[in-house]
């Protein structure tokens, strides 16, 4: 890259959490000179951090994020618990564990505010990034890079005009507010029904894990579902999904202790029946949304990143991932367009847009997924088959999770991919139910078997054909 393009160039960027803080890193490491404004006090100063999750699954994608900084081996070895599969725990708490990959592959379990804290530290060693901490965005003026921020400890409002500002600050981003006035900005938010509440399950008296550590649980149900990632200090973090008007309906100890016994029997003693008690009621369900917009710039000056520009709901585990992606991405067209802003940053929405909205989509699909086919009969036998051709071929027919999960493929490629899976599959199904018939036709005219494979092998081999042309000559599937 070249330093002279870019060491007299101010950047602003907007949320010191965790996509903000890793783009103001990869911009200084640029040569930018940076300034990082973030709402609240230095997290690392405070005790107890408020807000949402607790910790989070880091994949590929954030890895190599926090790999661009210099910072992947601080965060995975020092603050990350490997999670080589899913735990399932059924009504009657019986567990059973699926793998997520052969080749000992694996996700991580980290603290989010382990991350934010590394990160910090790494912002701290850049020379030319210039932190603001108790700095509220109030107002922005996106083709001038202006912004305005109100320091809530004196009071005083400060305004900087920078080259570029970007908003990282989060799924209710001010920055991107101010963008809604800009011409051809299109933005669009839903809430889902459901809610989601942190639980905890502290360590056994002996100070272990009270559950196999390197597993992601969940406990599936349908209309509602647990899951729990494990933490440093050896305790869990669990979060309950379930619709409001579910959470509403439990409002006394009697009622919340039966739900558990019904539906999460073997979560009581590990939580501890006092403790479930007291952090039900004295916690909220929290609303989950997503927000799909496009473009995420505006000029040469304006730009959003991360949960600002596409929030999802969790049920891929890709939020973050995802927008540590969007930090690789820019990186890698600021390299290819030689730090000039009015060609990277149209360039960076173009690219990022179908990506970003193919992952927005694939998370919401999960969450209806789990709640409406986890008891169809046909979904499952398709599952299976899937599986199954994942096997045979593992090098060729990965499976969504793993392609979304282990691969930096474009997620609107595993999109268009899954899809060309599913009409392949569909079609070997379809071709063995002809084939069944087939069989029973041709041996009752006592034909040869020869005759029969020759015929079952040609239309499959044209079904394939038809199948992956028709799935190579759309470039971008889009729903
Ligand atoms: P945020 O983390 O929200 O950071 C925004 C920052 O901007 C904050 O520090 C905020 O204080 C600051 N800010 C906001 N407004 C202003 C303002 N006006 N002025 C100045 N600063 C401001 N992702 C995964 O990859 N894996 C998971 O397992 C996972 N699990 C999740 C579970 C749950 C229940 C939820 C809700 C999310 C989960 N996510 C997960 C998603 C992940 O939390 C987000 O995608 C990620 O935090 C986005 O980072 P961000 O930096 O864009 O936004
Ligand atoms: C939800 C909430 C398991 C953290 C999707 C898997 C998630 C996470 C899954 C949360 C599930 C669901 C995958 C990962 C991950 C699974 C995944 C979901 C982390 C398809 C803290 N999801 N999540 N799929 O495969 O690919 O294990 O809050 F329950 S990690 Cl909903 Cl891989």
């Amino acid at each position: 890259m070249n330093q002279d393009m870019t060491k007299n160039k101010v950047v602003s960027v907007v949320g010191a959490g965790l996509v903000g803080t890793l783009e103001a890193c990869l911009l200084a490491q640029r040569g930018y000179q940076v300034h990082l404004y973030e709402y609240r006090p230095d997290i690392r100063t405070l005790e107890h951090v408020p807000g949402r999750s607790i910790n989070l699954a880091m994949s590929v994608r954030g890895r190599t994020g926090l790999r661009a900084a210099g910072v992947e081996d601080r965060v995975i070895r020092h603050h990350g618990i490997p999670m080589h599969g899913r735990m399932i725990h059924n009504t009657d708490g019986s567990t059973r564990s699926i793998p997520y990959n052969k080749d000992r592959q694996c996700i991580y379990s980290v603290g989010r505010r382990f991350v934010n804290e590394v990160l910090l530290d790494r912002a701290d060693e850049l020379p030319n990034i210039t932190t603001h901490f108790s700095h509220k965005l109030v107002s922005c003026k996106l083709e001038k890079g202006e912004a305005t921020f109100l320091n809530t400890v004196t009071g005083e409002e400060v305004t900087r005009e920078a080259d570029l500002l970007v908003g990282c600050d989060g799924a209710y981003s001010n920055v991107r507010k101010s963008m809604m006035r800009q011409p051809f900005f299109n933005y669009s938010q839903n809430y889902i029904p459901h809610g989601y509440m942190e639980l905890c399950i502290p360590p056994t008296p002996e100070g272990e894990f009270a559950m196999p550590p390197n597993y992601l649980h969940i406990w599936p149900r349908g209309k509602f579902m647990m899951i729990a990632l494990p933490n440093q200090d050896r305790s869990w973090t669990v979060t309950l999904f379930m619709p409001f008007p579910l959470f509403e309906g439990i409002t006394a100890s009697e009622q919340l202790l039966s739900f558990f016994k019904t539906y999460y029997p073997d979560a009581i003693p590990l939580i501890g029946r006092e403790k479930l008690i007291n952090d039900f009621f004295s916690n909220k369900a929290l609303p989950m949304i997503y927000v799909k917009c496009s473009p995420y710039h505006v000029g040469a000056t304006g730009l959003i990143m991360g949960d600002a520009a596409h929030a999802m709901v969790p049920f891929y585990g890709q939020g973050m991932n995802c927008g540590m992606e969007d930090c690789v991405v820019l990186n890698e067209l600021l390299d290819q367009y030689d730090d000039d802003l009015a060609a990277a940053l149209p360039a960076y929405s173009a690219k990022r847009n179908p990506d970003a909205e193919a992952i927005v989509d694939l998370a919401l699909y999960n969450y209806i997924e789990m709640r409406d086919l986890v008891n169809s009969r046909s979904f499952l036998l398709r599952k299976k088959f899937d599986d199954l051709l994942s096997t045979i071929l593992p090098s060729y027919w990965l499976p969504l999770y793993t392609m979304v999960t282990f691969t930096r493929q474009p997620y609107h490629r595993c999109i268009a991919k899954k899809k060309w899976q599913d009409r392949v599959v569909k079609n070997i199904l379809s071709v063995a139910g002809m084939a069944g018939v087939g069989a029973g036709v041709v041996l009752a005219k006592t034909d040869s078997l020869h005759t029969l494979s020759c015929s079952i092998l040609s239309q499959l081999s044209t079904l394939l054909t038809k199948t992956w042309a028709a799935a190579t000559s759309v470039p971008a599937i889009r729903q």
